[in-house]
């Protein structure tokens, strides 16, 4: 099978194509990725033997066009993914969410090729802290930032390709993910560096909302089996119980570097910060037979503690910039 991964220098996309060298000798993998701020090509490098890494955007219709012709799948990861980012400056999130999206949709209209489309539990909006339910596929849509509304559109923009056109496409939306070659930007690996650099966790409002944890590897293994066994123009919901709030995270990872639990501050909130989000992955549970390997949170995190430890030379030429950027606005 000829592979096309999208953003596959990313945070996730890279731990995909990882995955998939390692447990699919099958698959010829192909990285289209624009190698933004946010797209390391040293984070393939233990694959790069395995692999084709393509230096490009997927904006670029000829070049998407080309290499969509030459797959017999394509996997969605490229985007602008940080909030509050978008809230800077939404531009990049519309052209790489949206008009990206619509690039590749193209062009796998024109060469029938099936299409994968990884998104997030952000597009359903927030739920109260005491509200019993949880995200589904059937929650309407209701996204809150820049970068949730231009995830939202790209889903919409895939439903209507495979509705109006027959594309073979299915989408996944995916709660919080950590792991190793998660950007310093991100809540976790932000704490973990700050605390390897001996400052205090930064803790936006009360540190009250919650986000429902999943381990990267168990994500990836979830897109694997919608991939297998997924049913074309489905969404499916990825998520692996596993809500905290950003407190006890704190807490948790300031036990892991034994420090004392109130070591931390108490920064500027994000504006129009989501509550709280939760998913109810039980169509794929019980359709797709998945079922998450990270179930304890604190193992997971001191994995990746450990990891962030041993790879400082990967992490460290972004981490100054990335808090002056911060620091600027009161975060
Ligand atoms: P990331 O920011 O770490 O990686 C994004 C990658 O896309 C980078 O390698 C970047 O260079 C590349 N890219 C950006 N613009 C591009 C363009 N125009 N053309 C080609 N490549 C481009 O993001 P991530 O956290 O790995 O997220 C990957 C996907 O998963 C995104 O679609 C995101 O919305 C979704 N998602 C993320 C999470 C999470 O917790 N991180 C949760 C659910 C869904
Ligand atoms: O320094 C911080 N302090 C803090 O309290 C940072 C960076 C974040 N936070 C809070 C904001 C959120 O409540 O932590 C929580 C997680 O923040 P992010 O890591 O920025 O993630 P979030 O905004 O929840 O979005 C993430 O999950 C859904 C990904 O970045 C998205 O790409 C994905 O779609």
């Amino acid at each position: 099978m000829r592979l096309l991964v999208t953003g596959g220098a990313g945070f996730i996309g890279s731990n995909f194509v990882h995955q998939t060298v390692r447990e699919r000798p099958d698959v010829r993998v192909t990285v289209l990725d624009a190698l933004t701020y946010a797209g390391d090509r040293t984070s393939l490098a233990p694959v790069a033997d395995a692999i084709t890494l393509v230096e490009g955007s997927i904006t670029d219709a000829p070049l998407v066009d080309r290499l969509v012709g030459e797959s017999d799948l394509v996997v969605h990861f490229a985007a602008e993914s940080h909030n509050d980012n978008s809230l800077n400056d939404p531009s990049p999130f519309v052209q790489t969410n949206v008009v990206g999206t619509f690039t590749l949709l193209e062009a796998v209209r024109k060469h029938g090729t099936r299409f994968h489309h990884i998104s997030t539990d952000e597009v359903y909006g927030d739920l109260e802290l005491d509200d019993p339910a949880k995200f589904t596929a059937s929650t309407p849509y209701n996204p809150s930032s820049p970068y949730s509304s231009t995830k939202a559109g790209s889903d919409l923009l895939v439903r209507a390709w495979a509705r109006s056109f027959g594309v073979q496409a299915t989408i996944s939306n995916c709660s919080n993910n950590y792991g190793p070659y998660q950007h310093i930007e991100k809540f976790i690996p932000r704490q973990i560096t700050n605390l390897i650099d001996g400052v205090r966790p930064k803790l936006y409002g009360a540190g009250l909302n919650v986000r429902d944890w999943i381990h990267v590897e168990d994500h990836n293994a979830a897109v694997w089996s919608i991939i297998d066994k997924g049913r074309p123009g489905e969404t499916y919901l990825i998520g692996a119980d596993g809500e905290k709030n950003n407190l006890e995270v704190v807490r948790t990872l300031l036990e892991i570097f034994g420090r004392d639990a109130a070591d931390f501050d108490h920064v500027t909130d994000r504006p129009g910060h989501d509550l709280r989000y939760a998913i109810d992955a039980s169509t794929l549970r019980d359709e797709l037979g998945w079922t998450p390997r990270y179930t304890d949170f604190r193992d997971g995190l001191e994995a990746t503690v450990a990891w962030y430890r041993e790879n400082e030379a990967w992490w460290r030429p972004a981490k100054a910039a990335t808090e002056a950027k911060y620091a600027a606005v009161g975060q």
